[in-house]
């Protein structure tokens, strides 16, 4: 550390010019984050020095904090659920993992070697939270639509089972489980089913408002236990702002994890009263119909992006279901390197060697889309 410090407007400056090297959003195609609503970035500037680690201080914004849950809540089909804002979807799924092996536990059915069963599109942040808790994952193929098959599903539990994780919106092929045929096998065996919408949480109740046929992924899937969903993401909320949501209070309470510490719903201890704050603005200002306007953008933006690919000769991997498009481009690897070289941020699938995938959230305009697809077909060429 610096024995004297700096004046303020030299910090400034340094700042400012580290900030300047980060790429401008209008060149980031890669990414399910997007500039946060300034509505947003207004309430959390204003909530900057809250912490929901301390509710004796903090009681205004943890009435935030329960309106938001409840908001959530209403979004995913049940009211009377319970749930917390947490630091994201890894959070989120952690404590979503937890809950259900709280639960196995409280009914006598936790095995010593607990396993998860997972369809091979799960995200990777489950090969932390498994690595973390010491349990199996157990991955079972997906079907020709890159979906978790409910008849792989089936077959792989076993007296170990734990949960299963449905995705309800991969966030490297925007594909969507069918999460009521998932819960309909495993009704007999009371397992736990756990939704990661951490992707597609604030993308499928407004596109199946506009009448997209997309599937139920929700609390109104009876089965469905636990679900995540981040508003940092498709929230148009600042980072970090995730939330685990749970069918009941019981579900959610179950981890002996949560004993003891009962003002402790969440895994991290201090946290920012802020993110609650800017989710609330957002969901405040938007209201359904302003995400049902914006989540119509999104799709009329992808479908111009697959117009515009089709155009110039290129194939899609799979059928857009959420506004991320992935594009069968031969030597994928060098175009992205190349493309990054130029500015542009794109991501490449581990799954498919020959495929670029853009995500087109709200800041991926026509005017972009028209400044990009030029710049691949060079990179491309090049
Ligand atoms: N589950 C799903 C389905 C996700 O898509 C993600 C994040 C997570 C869980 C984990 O969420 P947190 O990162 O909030 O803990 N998926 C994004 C992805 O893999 C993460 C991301 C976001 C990556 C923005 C890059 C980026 O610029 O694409």
């Amino acid at each position: 550390m610096r024995p004297t410090g700096l004046p303020v407007t030299a910090v400034r400056e340094e700042i400012a010019a580290a900030l300047a090297e980060d790429v401008p959003w209008s060149r980031v195609l890669n990414s399910i984050c997007t500039e946060p609503h300034p509505v947003a970035v207004e309430a959390a500037r204003a909530a900057a020095h809250t912490n929901l680690g301390d509710v004796r201080i903090f009681r205004g914004t943890k009435r935030v904090e329960r309106k938001v849950v409840s908001l959530l809540l209403e979004l995913l089909g049940r009211p009377q659920g319970a749930g917390s804002l947490v630091s994201g979807g890894t959070e989120a799924n952690l404590l979503a993992v937890l809950a259900a092996r709280g639960d196995a536990l409280r009914t006598g059915r936790l095995s010593d070697r607990p396993e998860v069963v997972v369809g091979s599109t799960v995200h990777f942040s489950f090969d932390k939270i498994f690595a973390a808790l010491g349990v199996t994952p157990v991955r079972v193929p997906v079907d020709d639509g890159l979906r978790l098959a409910p008849e792989s599903v089936e077959k792989a539990l076993t007296e170990h089972t734990l949960a299963v994780v449905a995705t309800a919106g991969s966030s490297e092929l925007g594909v969507v489980d069918r999460v009521d045929d998932i819960a309909a096998v495993l009704e007999p065996h009371g397992v736990w089913l756990h939704v990661d919408a951490a992707t597609g949480g604030f993308v499928i109740p407004f596109a199946r408002e506009l009448g997209l046929p997309l599937p139920r992924f929700d609390f109104s899937v009876d089965g469905v236990r636990s679900i995540t969903i981040d508003p940092h993401k498709y929230g148009l909320a600042n980072v970090p702002a995730g939330a685990v949501l749970f069918r009941d209070q019981e579900a959610r309470q179950a981890d002996s994890f949560f004993h003891g510490t009962p003002a402790h719903t969440t895994f991290l201890g201090t946290r920012p009263g802020s993110a609650a704050v800017a989710v609330y603005a957002v969901l405040e200002h938007l209201g359904r119909e302003g995400f049902v306007a914006i989540t119509r953008t999104n799709y009329e933006n992808t479908r111009h992006l697959t117009d515009r690919l089709a155009e110039a000769g290129y194939g899609l991997i799979i059928r857009p279901e959420l506004n991320i498009v992935v594009v069968r481009v031969p030597n994928a690897v060098e175009v992205s390197d190349l493309l990054d070289t130029r500015g542009w941020i794109v991501s490449t699938s581990k799954r498919f060697e020959d495929a670029v995938r853009i995500v087109v959230t709200r800041h991926v305009t026509r005017d972009v889309i028209e400044e990009f697809v030029p710049a691949l077909i060079r990179a491309d060429h090049d």
